[in-house]
């Protein structure tokens, strides 16, 4: 009787996880992913004057597709605004969401998508003239602040403001655009969003060197990629393509090294090659996902610097992004 119910419990399970395991099915018989990314935010999704994105989103999204099809290119970018980018997921028009979004409790409960993981660990910053002669945020009683509709910048604005008993005279703008446009046409004192985003939205300002990052960090911003809730399988790929990432820094497995890497006796490395195990196929994936991934996109910390640290024009510290082991915060379980 116990048997049965067991064997019954399972097939519930079974038919439940086919039942919601449908967006793999989908993108693989669609032959592309539709990746919503950010289209104007150099270093995290920004298509080249040959229409080719860049950006450590834009890879997020390459190697999910090196992992189902070990082919990075197929993909499809969709470039979202603030304010539309869930929207667009809730509704199918895209598979995975990768566009500087942070993780919230708002957005992880009441939008039906979940948050994978955090693949830039990010906090508010503000920019401001050098002209200004102010050397930190708490001198910014009175000013006006440009910023942009539908991101949490506008409430850690409003909040830091008042928890400093200081005036604010916000200016919101739908997008990134017209926001920096504006401040660098001096209609506001300050520009603020995510710190990452400042050091690629100055190189856009008609003289960099005016300008000079404040020393306040005023928020947390876990920036990570999101799916759809109800499919658990697609939510396992995603995040697991996320991790593999960064435990292939961890192992010391890169772009350049994978092909011998598949020859080591190392447990941990013959787990992560397929060479032992079936974790690929676990997931609903081929054996090789994760030297898909490191051979056609790179580990974590080469899509890091190649896009936002020293390879990159934005040249960012990596600061909290450094592995866990090395004086940061990233940190993947293991693949085992
Ligand atoms: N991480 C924040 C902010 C995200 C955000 O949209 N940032 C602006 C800062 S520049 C941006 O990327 N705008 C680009 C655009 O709208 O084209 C959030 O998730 O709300």
């Amino acid at each position: 009787m116990k048997r049965f119910a067991n064997i019954l419990a399972l097939a519930f399970i079974f038919m439940a996880q086919s039942a919601a395991a449908q967006t793999l099915k989908t993108v693989k018989g669609r032959g592309v992913l539709n990746c919503g990314s950010n289209g104007t935010l150099a270093g995290f999704g920004l298509p080249d004057a040959n229409g080719k994105w860049a950006g450590l989103d834009v890879d997020l999204c390459r190697a999910v597709a090196a992992a189902i099809f070990n082919d990075a290119e197929k993909v499809k970018f969709v470039p979202l605004s603030a304010k539309d980018r869930f929207t667009a997921l809730q509704s199918g028009e895209v598979d995975l969401l990768a566009r500087d979004t942070t993780w919230t409790v708002s957005r992880d409960s009441s939008l039906g998508l979940n948050f994978v993981g955090v693949n830039y660990y990010d906090g508010q910053g503000f920019m401001v003239r050098k002209a200004l002669n102010v050397n930190s945020a708490l001198e910014l009683n009175g000013a006006s602040v440009c910023v942009q509709q539908g991101t949490t910048s506008e409430l850690n604005l409003s909040d830091f403001f008042r928890t400093h008993n200081m005036q604010l005279k916000s200016v919101t703008f739908a997008t990134a655009n017209e926001a920096v446009k504006a401040y660098d046409a001096g209609r506001c004192d300050a520009y603020t969003t995510d710190g990452s985003s400042l050091y690629s939205e100055r190189l856009r300002l008609a003289n960099a060197n005016d300008h000079i990052l404040l020393p306040e960090i005023i928020s947390k911003e876990p920036l990570g990629p999101a799916v759809r809730q109800g499919d658990d399988q697609w939510f396992d790929i995603v995040k697991w393509t996320l991790f593999a990432m960064i435990n292939a820094e961890e192992l010391n497995i890169t772009s350049k090294n994978i092909d011998e890497m598949k020859a080591s006796t190392d447990p941990d490395i013959k787990r992560f090659v397929g060479s032992d195990g079936n974790y690929g196929e676990q997931l609903g994936l081929p054996k090789e996902w994760a030297v898909s991934i490191v051979k056609l996109v790179g580990n974590y910390g080469e899509v890091f610097e190649r896009n936002v640290g020293s390879g990159s024009p934005l040249k960012i510290d990596r600061g909290l992004n450094k592995l866990w082991n090395k004086g940061g915060i990233q940190y993947a379980p293991p693949i085992r």
